[in-house]
């Protein structure tokens, strides 16, 4: 564990080119009972671009490394040659063209943080992204050295008889004492984060592709024998990626081989490295009988997101790490639209909206509001963020909106063309843009460096004899840490008005300009605009902000029948659903006051019939009228509704209104279910998994009256169903419930499953997310199962992650427990795994959000964690939180 002596804070204005590049790279690795020794072979030079990089002395980085000798030009380097303080080698008088050879041994077995080389399940595997790679050797540990890879690995060969690295396999071999050893090469240069190797004793399943140039690659995926069975939704997925990646963007895969290993214990979901990716099994692993709906989408997207950095990444890398999101948000993006081509649009379109609105608003409104483009950090692994990610992904479609798809493709192939090899920032990327399409998005940039969700307020107004509408736009950004004073940015409102027939008017702005018909945007520059439409013959109904087209608060007042208007004519159906979801939320403030003034709880009659029309029609998209009749969820409405949360009255809110809506809507749900019966056979495919989602959504909602029938639905459906998706939504309502059924239900639940490490943490996750009171209690209980590993991410995230982070009204109890219990895990994880414990302690930092109850107990944990002697990832977190 790094310590926190005094953490440094590392800024972008603070960017130097690196004094040395190191050219080639040979790595001999080789693995012993106890240790592994890393012989590291370096060419190194003076960086020709800096001129005054000669002469300087050479740092390298390492952490945790024993060195056992240097060698620079073949001699052994003298004592006083070199030295070492804290993580840094510093070599002195150092000639202008060098090489290095560097003795060091680790010992992965050791390693918890799951960073660098460590051992997960007996099999070795590397992790090192951002600055792993340090944890291995001493090395110019930053993205803008790329150098040519070499690799030899050396393992006893019964127990690690695979042994993989980047690029292709050029030699292998057996040793004495039964070791053997494999070299491989990558033609490509890279940064060395893109480093990976693994050795253990894994299965292999093997296809084939054939790019557009003809060129035939081969497709592995390594897994533990047991899950032979799971691989095949991952290689459909890979193959698919693969050719979508030619069509879209015209980018062919480029070395002949690409590898993917699952591995058990993973701080995050995957990763790109050149030629061999490392996944999360959550990530890779899928069948019918052990996999949700849910859980394959995940796969494909994940599995699509690391391929697609092969290009987004790779090929073209980060120039330092505040660039981060050059790889990220372009290839967040680029994954999105991989699954809107492979499924629903509208509906992934709703998923991820609801995402950035739950998750990444409440980030960019706390103390770790940063930029797209981050000025500073104290730990870089603090910065893997849903702002860098998804609203970095938003930036780039917010591009694509302006540019249009052509314009788009143009600027992505001069991206890729101008600086291809090389290690490059977010602004040669928005520059590549500019250049293929001859425009200027000066104001544009600003996306990247301000921080904060801008409000959007809208106002509007009909004027029938002029046969005029007009819409006013006033847009503002609150303060964020560091940057108190915020401007105009450039957002484009892509909007529709709708006549009473429903149907889109044609959209023409005074100053003569028609709005393109099929993609129609306004696109505001300033702090205040007004638009004017003319030629509108009746006052309209408008739908703004369509497809969600900029990641703003919208603020527009619309009547409750206007809301019910949208929601069923909308020729967008992100904003039909929208429309669905914006009426709900009105129901529920309804609700909420009602529950505060200890009233009965009355549901407005229009969104009854509302849901009653959507239920009974056949003709509508099965999957988006199962989305329209999910309500928001608390954390969403946390994030939305005004502060301090009221806990407990969302909750209460919530819950009675889906037991109104169940009771006034019974007969239509259950017609629902029966009208979506369980197929005996699993398909994933669009229409499959819309219907699974809309019987499930209906069989919720039934078992909120846990009277005794929905209760026979619900354990008939747990025993016959055939696959997890219907299985786990009938045990979740079970679960979830007063019923004493669910005893046995949760026993058995485990019985079933319990060598299935995945189903497992689900197991987990439903109890952990239950709205029972006594889920604290069992979450604690839980953490002595068997099954439970304090070493495993999975596991953390599937029982402390999803208690802390979907059960707010157990989390917040006002007796403070929620807090001291997770106070307590983030105290113990800081030890075994920073990374996991710093993303447990962002839950926390929200206290400013909450009543002053509330407010100071979380504070008060805070202090707790902040008097320990931190790792520099919890110690950002922390301390942060503590001084907004
Ligand atoms: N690039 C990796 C993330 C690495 C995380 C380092 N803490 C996965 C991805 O975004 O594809
Ligand atoms: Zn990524």
């Amino acid at each position: 564990m790094k310590e926190n002596n005094t953490p440094k804070t590392i800024r972008l204005s603070e960017y130097q080119a690196p004094n040395y590049l190191i050219d080639t790279v040979h790595l001999d690795v080789r693995i012993y009972e106890h240790y592994t020794d890393v012989i590291s072979h370096l060419a190194v030079r003076a960086n020709p671009d800096v001129p005054t990089a000669s002469g300087q002395p050479l740092e390298l980085v390492g952490v945790e490394l024993e060195l056992l000798g240097i060698e620079q030009d073949g001699a052994t380097l003298a004592l006083d040659h070199f030295r070492i303080d804290g993580e840094v080698l510093t070599i002195k008088d150092v000639p202008d063209q060098f090489t290095l050879l560097i003795m060091t041994r680790i010992h992965p077995k050791q390693n918890t943080s799951l960073e660098g080389l460590y051992v997960s399940k007996g099999m070795y595997c590397t992790q090192c992204e951002a600055e792993g790679f340090r944890k291995i050797t001493y090395y110019l540990d930053r993205p803008d050295v790329m150098s040519r890879f070499t690799t030899r690995v050396e393992a006893p060969k019964q127990a690690y008889p695979v042994l993989l690295s980047n690029g292709n396999p050029v030699e292998r071999g057996d040793l004495d004492d039964g070791r053997h050893y494999v070299i491989w090469e990558d033609p490509f240069k890279k940064p060395c984060y893109l480093f990976a190797l693994v050795a253990g004793d894994l299965s292999v399943v093997e296809d084939h592709f054939t790019t557009s140039s003809g060129r035939d690659v081969l497709l592995q995926l390594y897994v533990e024998p047991h899950d032979l069975d799971k691989c095949e939704h991952a290689m459909d997925s890979l193959k698919r990626s693969m050719a979508w990646d030619e069509e879209v963007y015209g980018r062919e895969y480029d070395l002949d081989i690409y590898m993917i290993v699952a591995v058990s214990h993973f701080n995050m979901g995957a990763m790109e490295n050149k030629g061999l990716n490392i996944f999360n099994t959550s990530c890779v692993l899928a069948n019918a009988k052990t996999t949700t709906d849910m859980g394959f989408q995940r796969v494909e997207s994940v599995i699509a997101h690391e391929y697609f950095h092969n290009w987004s990444g790779n090929r073209v890398t980060c120039r330092d790490w505040f660039q981060l999101s050059l790889k990220e948000g372009f290839t967040v993006f680029r994954d999105q639209q991989f699954s809107a081509d492979m499924g629903s649009e509208t509906v992934n379109r709703i998923d991820d909206v609801n995402m950035l609105k739950t998750v990444q608003f409440a980030e960019d409104s706390g103390p770790m509001s940063h930029p797209v483009r981050p000025d500073s950090y104290i730990e870089i692994n603090n910065f893997y963020t849903t702002t860098v990610y998804e609203k970095g992904a938003e930036v780039v479609r917010m591009i694509h909106r302006l540019m249009g798809k052509d314009g788009f493709r143009k600027g992505s192939d001069l991206y890729f063309e101008r600086h291809d090899g090389q290690a490059v920032t977010c602004d040669d990327f928005v520059q590549a843009m500019e250049d293929a399409n001859g425009v200027d998005l000066t104001l544009f940039r600003r996306w990247y460096s301000q921080a904060g969700t801008p409000h959007l307020k809208v106002t509007s107004e009909y004027v029938s004899d002029q046969n005029q509408f007009s819409i006013t736009f006033e847009q503002t950004t609150l303060p964020t840490p560091g940057q108190p004073e915020k401007l105009p940015l450039h957002i484009p409102v892509a909007i529709g008005l709708l006549g009473a027939d429903g149907k889109d008017l044609a959209l023409q702005l005074s100053d003569g300009t028609v709005l393109d018909p099929l993609n129609p945007v306004l696109e505001l520059k300033q702090a205040k605009q007004t638009f004017r439409f003319n030629g509108i013959k009746e006052q309209p109904v408008a739908s703004v902000l369509r497809g969600f087209s900029a990641p703003v608060k919208l603020f527009y007042e619309q009547e409750r029948a206007e809301l019910a208007f949208l929601m069923s004519h909308d020729s967008d159906g992100f904003n039909r659903w929208n429309a669905s979801q914006r009426l709900t939320v009105e129901v529920l403030l309804d609700l909420m006051s009602a529950y505060q003034e200890q009233k009965p709880l009355y549901v407005d009659s229009l969104l009854l019939e509302s849901f009653r029309a959507l239920l009974a029609d056949e003709s509508l998209d099965q999957a988006m009228v199962a989305k329209m009749l999910e309500l928001p969820t608390e954390q969403f409405l946390a994030e939305l509704l005004p502060k301090p949360v009221q806990v407990d009255a969302i909750h209460h809110a919530r819950e009675g209104l889906k037991r109104e809506l169940a009771c006034g809507l019974r007969q239509e749900l259950q017609q629902v279910i029966n009208r979506c019966h369980m197929d005996p056979e699993y398909h994933y495919n669009v229409d499959a998994v819309a219907k699974r989602s809309l019987r499930n959504v209906c069989l919720a909602y039934v078992m909120t009256l846990a009277d005794d029938e929905a209760t026979e639905l619900c354990l008939s459906q747990y025993r016959e169903a055939g696959n997890m998706t219907d299985q786990l939504a009938a045990f979740r309502a079970l679960a979830h419930s007063e019923r004493s059924e669910k005893t046995q239900v949760i026993a058995d639940f485990y019985q079933q499953w319990s060598s299935e490490a995945l189903v497992v943490d689900q197991w987990f996750m439903v109890q952990a997310s239950s709205p029972q009171p006594d889920a604290l209690d069992n979450v604690q209980a839980l953490m002595q199962h068997e099954a439970f590993e304090m070493t495993s991410p999975n596991k953390i995230r599937a029982l402390i992650g999803a208690f802390c982070n979907n059960n707010p009204v157990n989390f917040h109890r006002l007796d403070g427990a929620g807090y001291a219990f997770l106070a307590d895990q983030i105290i113990a994880l800081n030890n075994i795994n920073p990374q996991v414990a710093s993303r447990m302690s962002t839950i926390l930092t929200r206290w400013a959000n909450y009543d002053r109850v509330r407010a100071d107990l979380i504070k008060a944990q805070l202090t707790r964690i902040k008097a320990e002697k931190l790792s520099p990832d919890v110690y950002e977190i922390v301390s942060k939180a503590l001084n907004q």
